[in-house]
Order: C-alpha cells, then sequence, then structure tokens
C-alpha cells in the first residue's frame, strides 16, 4: 500500500524522535530529569523528541499551528491545521528502562482528528490512521477485538497520581467495578499505546480519566479509524480536550460504560 505524503510526514518525525529517543533510552541513568508536579516528571529525552518532531513537520508544513506537552501552543498563520504531539508517552516507564512508550503525532483540521501516528521505538511497530481511510500497524490493515462479552475482555486503564482526591477515589472505585466485570484489566503507562492496542484488537477495551489532548489525539482517530467506538467517560462525542476516554467494539462500549456507571 502506498502512504500518503500526509503520513510519509508525519512518520519520518516519529522515527527521527525514535532515534533520540533510543539513544537515551540506553543512558538513561545519565539523564537530567525534572519534576512538573507530584510524580509528574520530564527529562532531557522528552524535550530532545519534542524538538526533533518539531523541526521535521514545521519544515514539511511551516503554516501549520502546534501543540506540543512539553512547548505548549505555536500558534501557525493556516488557521485549519494543528499538529498535537507528545513526544513520549510513557516517561515513567522510560526512566525506569521498561520497554513501553511511544511517540504520539495527531493532526486535527478544522477540529476533526484526520491523521494519526503512534510509534514504539523498541518493538518498532508503527501505528497510522488517516480519517476515512483505516488505522495499520506497519501496513496490516486493523480492526478493533469481536468479543462482545465484558466478561471475556482485558480492558486497560491508567491511573494518575496527582489526581484530585476525589478523582482517586472514583478512579480507583472503577477499577475494581471493571475488575470484578472483565476478564482482566492492565495498567501500562501510555494512553496512546492503550489506544493503538486496542485498534489493534489486543486490548478489548480502553477507559482512564484525566488525561491531556496529546495522550489521546492519535489514539482516538485510530481507535476510530479500526472500526470501534470512542467517546468520553460520559458517553459525549470525543476531542482532544475532552479528558477523558472510553473506547472498544460498540457492544464492549456499553457494557463497559454499564459497569462504570454502577460506581
Ligand atoms: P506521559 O508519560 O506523557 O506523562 C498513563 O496513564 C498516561 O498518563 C500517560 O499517557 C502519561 O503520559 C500520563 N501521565 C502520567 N503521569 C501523569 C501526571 N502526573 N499527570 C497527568 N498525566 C500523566
Ligand atoms: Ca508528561
Ligand atoms: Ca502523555
Ligand atoms: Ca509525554
Amino acid at each position: 500500500m502506498a502512504q500518503s505524503a500526509l503520513l510519509t510526514i508525519m512518520t519520518a518525525a516519529a522515527r527521527k524522535a525514535a532515534r533520540s529517543l533510543k539513544r537515551d533510552f540506553g543512558e538513561v541513568e545519565n539523564l537530567q530529569v525534572s519534576r512538573k508536579g507530584p510524580a509528574d516528571f520530564v527529562s532531557a529525552a522528552d524535550k530532545r523528541a519534542e524538538r526533533a518532531i518539531y523541526e521535521e513537520l514545521h519544515k514539511s508544513r511551516p503554516t501549520y499551528s502546534f501543540l506540543m506537552e512539553e512547548g505548549g501552543e505555536i500558534e501557525g498563520t493556516d488557521g485549519q491545521h494543528r499538529w498535537i504531539i507528545d513526544p513520549l508517552d510513557g516517561t515513567t516507564n522510560f526512566l525506569h528502562s521498561i520497554p513501553m512508550f511511544a511517540i504520539s503525532i495527531g493532526l486535527e483540521r478544522n477540529g476533526q482528528m484526520v491523521g494519526g501516528v503512534i510509534y514504539n521505538p523498541i518493538t518498532d511497530e508503527l501505528f497510522t490512521a488517516e480519517r476515512g481511510k483505516g488505522a495499520f500497524l506497519n501496513n496490516r490493515r486493523l480492526r478493533v477485538s469481536g468479543r462482545v462479552h465484558l466478561a471475556d475482555a482485558v480492558a486497560v486503564t491508567g491511573i494518575k497520581q496527582t489526581a484530585s482526591a476525589r478523582n482517586d477515589a472514583t478512579t480507583i472505585a472503577e477499577a475494581a467495578a471493571m475488575n470484578a466485570a472483565c476478564a482482566g484489566i492492565r495498567r501500562t503507562g501510555s494512553a496512546a499505546l492503550d489506544l493503538a492496542y486496542v485498534a489493534a484488537g489486543r486490548f478489548d477495551g480502553m477507559w482512564e480519566r484525566d488525561l491531556a489532548p496529546w495522550d489521546i489525539a492519535a489514539g482516538i482517530l485510530m481507535v476510530r479509524e479500526a472500526g470501534g467506538l470512542v467517546t468520553d467517560l460520559s458517553n459525549k462525542e470525543i476531542k482532544p480536550e475532552s479528558g477523558s476516554v472510553l473506547a472498544a467494539n460498540e457492544k464492549l462500549h456499553a457494557q463497559m460504560r454499564k459497569a462504570l456507571k454502577a460506581v
């Protein structure tokens, strides 16, 4: 399958960042690390990878806007397109030498997600999606899982250290409810990879609170293009800014919603 110009650009940026991340992953003990908040770390690796992505995308599309986890917003002249970037999703894993992290790049056009790339440099798994054209893993077409009973399903979530006390209690209660209702829950530490894995049918479903736009921008398009249903946790239409996510096939989505609502 010939890759579109858009995905070629996004993939090139992700691969450039990946080379930077792999170098830093090999010497993680020497990295400069600072704290953005309690249990919220950023390292020189996050910043170097983000710079690589920014430079590559800005070179190819000089008029587009940017929203990046570390660098914030950069307004472009184009007014229609915005890149939404997490240069390293799973920083805590990265800093502990756990090879489960990803680069996430999404493109929004007039408020709609139209392109997404999620790349794990360690496994060399490249997940891509374009609006209306499907989702792929290294050129293989992706489809969400076909499981229809929550009792058979593996669901993934994330639990934040920094959420408000009330949200912490809700998060734990929801995880307990889901754990009792499904075949198993997982917590990987990378929301972007979680969504890519839902698109690939590895995880049957994903839910999470307290997420930032760059955690989910690419992933929500990926799940949708793999035939999944993705909403926020109130079952409303999802945007990168929604702050929460619930993703699965349509049947499991309804069952997961019910399990979470019972909390
Ligand atoms: P990060 O590694 O890019 O920071 C895991 O549940 C998800 O939550 C990841 O996407 C992770 O992104 C994000 N995350 C981790 N720690 C966080 C924190 N303290 N505040 C907000 N998001 C966090
Ligand atoms: Ca972070
Ligand atoms: Ca993130
Ligand atoms: Ca990050």
